[in-house]
């Protein structure tokens, strides 16, 4: 077993909806189960300014699929929740899952890169992380609280959560 983490994004469409049944797609993937999950925070887009604020958060899962499945098996959960592929790097999406940490192991390959790419850089990644990990190492990188640390996470703001329906 593996434990994993997975952040989850979206700035398209009903945003908090999105990122609430996509952790609830996490969770009943097969051999795998949602251990934590942070609040949700809003967040001043990265990389591409001209786009609307993100919705972000981060889940920590107990898995047994290999981080090749655990891929495919997001890609899917994205697809389902209307995420088109355009050419734009960096652009609006209705749903985007990025494998953050996937136990200790480093991937490098034109597929997959683990840990992700710019973790370390990223507040929108750091504040939910370091809310449910902050003691947690990123190979290569630290541990999360001094990496949140080292970057500007005063824009990111920490939502309450969404109402039970009743
Ligand atoms: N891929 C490689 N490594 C991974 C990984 N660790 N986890 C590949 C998931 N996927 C990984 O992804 C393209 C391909 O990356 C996947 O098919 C997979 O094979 P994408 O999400 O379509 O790529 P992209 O958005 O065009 O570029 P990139 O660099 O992946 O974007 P990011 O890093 O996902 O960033 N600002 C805020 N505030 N909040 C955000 O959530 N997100 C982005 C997108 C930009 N700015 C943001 C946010
Ligand atoms: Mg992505």
């Amino acid at each position: 077993m593996t434990q994993a983490f997975i952040g989850l994004g979206s700035n398209l469409g009903d945003s908090r909806r999105a990122v609430v049944d996509a952790t609830r797609r996490i969770d009943s993937l097969p051999f795998t189960c949602v251990r934590r999950s942070s609040s949700h925070y809003l967040t001043p887009p990265w990389g591409l300014r001209e786009q609307p604020p993100f919705i972000n958060s981060v889940v920590e899962i107990d898995t047994f699929l290999s981080v090749g499945k655990l891929l495919t098996a997001l890609l899917d959960i994205e697809r389902e929740a209307g995420r088109v592929r355009g050419n734009v790097r960096w652009g609006p999406r209705a749903l985007d899952l990025d494998i953050l940490l996937y136990g200790d192991r480093v991937v490098s390959s034109a597929a997959l890169q683990v840990p992700h790419p710019h973790l370390a850089q990223r507040a929108f990644v750091l504040a939910p992380l370091a809310e449910i990990a902050a003691d947690l190492i990123v190979p290569g990188c630290g541990r999360v609280a001094e990496l949140l640390a080292s970057v500007d996470a005063s824009s990111c703001r920490r939502l309450d959560p969404l109402p039970v329906p009743q």
